[in-house]
């Protein structure tokens, strides 16, 4: 009896004790060969998914993000679900990853949070500091003249289970892997393309020194927006990629505007009783434009499921006023 009491007080306090560090911590590599000096050591971190457990499992906190490896799981982790994780560093082809016993080693802390992607400097390619972390390249604001957009270097081309693109970012280029478990149609990424891309950063670097081979690996469908840059007029419309998504699934919704680019621009999302739940843009200047809606409101919250209004308000050079509406859907969570 003592024995059992001790041996639960010495769990308790271990259990308690786990020390959490930052995930920048656990993947630190200070002499750079590529590899974490923490190899097979015992870590606890926290941090943000940025892909849903079962297609790509990565977390991220304030300073850096990581893979998490585990092969038997029977919850799904979504985009915004904080967790711990306690795992050993491991390192597989250039990829840091951090590997639970089991999924009792994973807790969940917190659930919607909002995590945006770092939006990647222009002509900067990927490299070790970008590995596991969330990002975006393309930038629209402003005047199509002044847009930073990836181009499609290459069609995509079968490798592994997943299809490769080479892409040109400014004087660098980079390479996007779509693993087929996205769900991602690669058929209508053509060479010549004019992108904005998200994804996260990943490694597949079968050599030392292993500070190659880094691969942005997008998640879903949204992921990836192709740009109309002909021209700089457009009727003005708004159109959703989809009537219905369950954003408690981690599924998100392209919204698409185009308005002349002299336009003043608002969008906003509101509940079937007219209360307005999500500024998305104010005053913006007109052109073509996306957002990518997780079905959060202002607060970062989830929306409830139920029937919303997206309501595009544009202003002419004249100051006359037009408005249009779409409909969207928000579904519940499938099981
Ligand atoms: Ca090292
Ligand atoms: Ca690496």
């Amino acid at each position: 009896m003592k024995f059992m009491n001790c041996l639960f007080l010495l769990v308790f306090f271990s259990f308690i004790n786990a020390e959490v560090i930052t995930i920048a911590e656990a993947r630190k590599d200070a002499n750079n060969d590529g590899i974490p000096d923490r190899e097979g050591e015992t870590v606890t971190v926290q941090g943000i998914c940025i892909g849903n457990s079962n297609i790509l499992f990565y977390i991220q906190d304030e300073t850096a993000g990581v893979n998490i490896y585990i092969s038997e799981l029977s919850t799904t982790y979504y985009i915004g679900d904080k967790i711990e994780v306690t795992g050993v560093v491991t390192f597989y082809k250039g990829l840091t990853e951090i590997k639970p016993s089991s999924e009792e080693d994973i807790k969940l802390i917190s659930k919607s949070n909002s995590v945006s992607p770092f939006n990647m400097p222009y002509s900067t390619s990927l490299s070790e500091k970008y590995e596991g972390s969330l990002l975006s390249f393309g930038d629209c604001r402003g005047s199509i003249a002044n847009w930073k957009v990836v181009e499609v270097g290459t069609n995509p081309s079968l490798s592994g289970t997943g299809y490769a693109i080479t892409a040109l970012w400014g004087k660098t280029s980079f390479e996007i892997y779509i693993y087929p478990e996205t769900g991602i149609d690669v058929k209508n990424i053509r060479k010549g393309d004019k992108i904005i891309v998200t994804g996260i950063g990943g490694q597949y670097d079968p050599e030392e020194p292993y500070l190659d081979g880094y691969q942005l690996l997008p998640r879903q469908q949204s992921d990836i927006i192709k740009l109309k840059m002909e021209g700089t007029t457009y009727e003005v419309f708004i159109k959703t990629e989809k009537n219905l998504f369950n954003p408690k699934n981690g599924e998100t919704c392209l919204i698409s505007i185009g308005t002349p680019a002299t336009y003043k621009v608002n969008v906003a999302v509101y509940d079937i009783k007219g209360r307005k739940k999500l500024n998305i843009m104010q005053n913006r200047s007109g052109g073509l434009l996306f957002y990518t809606w997780d079905g959060r409101d202002d607060l970062s919250r989830f929306l409830p499921a139920g029937i919303y209004i997206i309501q595009l308000k544009t202003q002419d050079q004249a100051g006359k006023w037009e408005t249009k509406m779409q409909t969207i859907a928000i579904g519940t969570r499938l099981k």
